[in-house]
């Protein structure tokens, strides 16, 4: 009481519901009016922010917390009264008839979509020093991630105008959230690259902010351990990002403008974008309101379940279940091997890969109603058994997968499993950890990620009709890998199967040796034998036809030593360097139709 003098109404309204709800230990140490003064006011301009970005309030925040803290305390399993099942959802095989009309309804419906990525996460698990978006999605060319979405999106664009014949040229949007962690080096990134070609109105960044610390069963928000005026705070999710979507008023504007689609997507996947077109078709020509990416998951992998889940008064939803609850949930539910592989290799579940497509208009219904609060769990580490004190404070936390859980049984919500050689190669885990992961489960490793870049382009000319030689098995960094022909392209080169189809001729062939990089819209392979190192650039005016045969000594993957810290550690993580010994480059900077014969 003594010392609200020198606070204004709103200090006080705060003050008094943080003495409401329990938050008296905060101002116990507190000295007399007139000392402290000045931190005093940063104490509530904290709370202010605090309050300010969570849905409901810190009121709400901490009586939400009480009770997840409560249930966690007496054991409650959040899957209480749900029994799980396999759902039922789209199967694709990439390049059959069904595949290549499903990618051009998602072309078709692409200038009316807007993107979202997800990437305020720090990596812990990757434990890289820099941005996750700034790392090379693989070195051949060293594009990296941001790079990679940017130009895909771009392409995609100008995909879909084309094939609509839309004048008006559409501009997709690409939100991106960032964190306090990352947010100035994500800007950093854009700005010292032009934008790597998007027009800098069409990417805005939002930025989530952190919640408040909680200290002990009772909710009581933790102080900062050297500064007794600041309450410890800890990042709350990727969930943030449909409050954070909501409070932009972006949604509203995007619907204004005709979007129909908002799609989701994480930091470090450079396969996602061969399968965007064909799950965004499978989205527009079902009518699905929430549509989630899914690929066959090997039973206990580090990735969550799509689940069915139907509770005792017969409703059902489908929805992740995260890696550590499936296995319990399903041991609770008569499955007493819990989560297992079945007669496919393959857990029955499909893996979550947090790709999420989400219709607009009944997004922006359900986000009116709840603000974009999203279910949110806590994971205190409690020091004892007693579960009554904790190791370190900790906080509430929220997925963005977890947005199905609040809606509604008219809202059709279904996923789409693709092959994991195509859609899915994160880069999460450091070299350590990826070289324990047990064999045959995927490593999710700079490494991994990289090659796993190569195979599916390999793979997908090989469906074209390119003969594509064998991979070979090699170990950088303690992680057993197929090594496959380096071949990449631009994604301007092509968005769907149906462009590269187009793009190569009868006869080409690529030894296990070889590197490829087609950077340009027009270039044509046909008759092409190439066994070493060629280097197509080609403005979108040219059009360029390559054939012939091509043999030069190439570039070779060299393995390098992962404890040289004179080596960059984007190159260190990866466990190899590319060497480029020699090659055959052709540029073409002017407009008109050219053939190169080697
Ligand atoms: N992220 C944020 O933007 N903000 C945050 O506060 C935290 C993260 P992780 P996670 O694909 O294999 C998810 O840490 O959460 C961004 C799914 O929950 O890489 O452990 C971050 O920058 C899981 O079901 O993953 O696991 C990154 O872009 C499974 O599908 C993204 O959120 C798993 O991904 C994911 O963060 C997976």
């Amino acid at each position: 009481q003594r010392n609200l003098g020198i606070l204004s109404s709103e200090e006080i309204g705060l003050a008094m519901m943080l003495l409401r709800e329990g938050q008296k230990h905060l101002f116990d140490h507190w000295p007399e009016p007139g000392v402290d003064d000045r931190r005093k006011k940063g104490f509530f301009d904290q709370v202010a922010q605090l309050n300010a970005n969570y849905p409901g309030g810190l009121e709400s925040y901490i009586q939400n917390a009480r009770k997840l803290l409560a249930d966690s305390k007496a054991g409650k399993n959040p899957y209480d009264g749900f029994i799980p099942s396999v759902p039922t959802g789209e199967f694709l095989t990439f390049g059959n008839d069904n595949f290549m009309m499903l990618e051009e309804a998602g072309v078709r419906e692409a200038r009316r979509a807007a993107f979202v990525l997800v990437a305020g996460g720090l990596g812990e698990r990757l434990g890289y020093k820099g941005i996750k978006l700034a790392l090379p999605s693989e070195t051949t060319t060293g594009r990296c991630f941001l790079q990679h979405y940017i130009e895909s999106i771009i392409a995609l664009q100008e995909a879909s105008c084309s094939l609509v014949q839309d004048q008006h040229e559409a501009e997709i949007p690409l939100v991106i959230m960032t964190s306090d962690d990352t947010h100035k080096s994500t800007l950093l990134l854009l700005k010292s690259n032009y934008y790597f070609g998007m027009k800098t109105t069409q990417v805005k960044l939002i930025k989530q902010e952190k919640v408040a610390c909680l200290a002990d069963n009772d909710a009581r928000l933790a102080l900062d351990l050297n500064d007794k005026y600041k309450i410890q705070t800890k990042p709350h999710g990727h969930g943030d990002v449909h409050a954070l979507l909501y409070s932009s008023g972006l949604l509203n504007l995007w619907q204004s403008a005709g979007l129909k689609w908002v799609l989701f997507f994480q930091d470090t996947n450079g396969l996602l974008f061969k399968a965007i077109p064909a799950s965004l078709g499978v989205s527009s020509t079902k009518g699905y309101h929430v549509n989630s990416l899914a690929v066959p998951r090997k039973a206990k992998e580090a990735m969550g379940g799509i689940t069915k889940l139907t509770y005792t008064d017969g409703s059902e939803i489908v929805n992740n279940v995260e890696y550590n609850q499936l296995d319990p949930l399903l041991r609770a539910t008569g499955h007493a091997d819990g989560d297992v592989n079945c007669e496919t290799g393959f857990s029955p579940f499909p893996g979550n890969i947090n790709q999420l497509i989400l219709d607009l208009g009944p997004y922006i219904k359900e986000l009116s109603k709840t603000r974009g609060a999203i279910a949110e769990f806590v994971n205190p580490k409690y020091k004892d058994s007693t579960k009554t004190c904790f190791k370190s404070s900790t906080r509430l936390e929220c997925m963005m997968q977890d947005y199905p859980k609040s809606l509604p049984p008219s809202v059709k919500v279904a996923f789409t499993v693709m092959d994991k050689w195509l859609a899915y190669a994160p880069v999460k885990n450091n070299l350590e950890d990826a070289s324990k992961v047990p064999k045959g489960n995927p490593y999710h490793s700079a490494t991994s990620g990289e090659m796993a870049i190569y195979k599916a382009n390999c793979l997908i000319l090989r469906k074209a009709g390119v003969h594509i030689a064998d991979p070979v098995t090699d170990i950088f960094n303690g992680q057993e890998v197929e090594l496959w022909p380096r071949i990449t392209w631009s994604p301007k080169w092509a968005s769907t199967f149906r462009d590269v189809k187009r793009k190569v001729g009868e006869c080409c062939s690529i030894s296990q040796r070889s590197t490829t990089v087609i950077n340009g819209q027009n270039i044509f392979l046909d008759g092409l034998s190439l066994d070493g190192a060629l280097v197509v650039n080609a403005n979108d005016q040219a059009e360029v036809k390559v054939t012939g045969c091509v043999q030069n000594k190439g570039w070779a993957l060299e393995h390098v030593d992962y404890k040289d810290i004179s080596i960059p550690e984007e190159t260190r993580m990866r466990g190899f360097k590319v060497c480029k010994i020699e090659q055959v480059e052709i540029n073409y900077a002017d407009p008109g139709k050219f053939c190169f014969e080697s």
